[in-house]
């Protein structure tokens, strides 16, 4: 996509099934964005080139999903003053708890905006990406008002199948 408000980044080809919902809720509002694999531990000096150019392409918030020790949206916190969300991939013999320790742990002073491990959490830095671009957008807040209101219709449709099946 041109002109990427949201960079979506993974530490691996293997990560995209679950960064994947991250990108599909950021079509959901219209955001634009991008995704790419990079690696904090395999390709060190493209993540760091990465960084650099984050600004001056206009780059707004960075979405960085890894597995095992996930450094990756954590050594992006370090290069930039742009908002970071950090996805923990459930890729490795532990689940993803290990990826949920190395993105949360944060020393103070380099915040990483840490969402569930796996498709969850993925579709939700999607959504906080969007609901941190709307606070500048009132049609991005009204698309994300009514995306709200239809998972409150989902929950009475839930309900009222549930009542039709007594
Ligand atoms: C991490 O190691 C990646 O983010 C991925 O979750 C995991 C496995 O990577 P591959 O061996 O499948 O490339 O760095």
């Amino acid at each position: 996509m041109a002109n990427p408000r949201v960079s979506i980044i993974m530490g691996s080809d293997s990560d995209l099934e679950i960064m994947s919902e991250a990108a599909k809720s950021l079509s959901e509002f219209g955001i634009s964005h991008e995704i790419q694999v990079l690696s904090a531990h395999r390709s060190p000096e493209l993540l760091t080139q990465f960084c650099k150019n984050l600004k001056k392409r206009g780059v707004q918030i960075v979405i960085a999903g890894a597995g095992g020790a996930a450094h990756l949206a954590g050594v992006v916190a370090a290069h930039t003053t742009l908002p970071v969300i950090g996805v923990p991939v459930n890729s490795s013999a532990l689940n993803g708890l290990d990826a949920l320790l190395s993105t949360v742990q944060m020393p103070s002073g380099i915040p990483v905006a840490t969402v569930a491990i796996g498709k969850a959490g993925a579709a939700n830095a999607g959504i906080l990406a969007a609901q941190i671009l709307g606070l500048h957008s009132k049609p991005l807040q009204e698309k994300l008002l009514r995306y709200k209101n239809k998972l409150t219709r989902s929950v009475i449709e839930k309900n009222n199948k549930l009542k039709k099946g007594k």
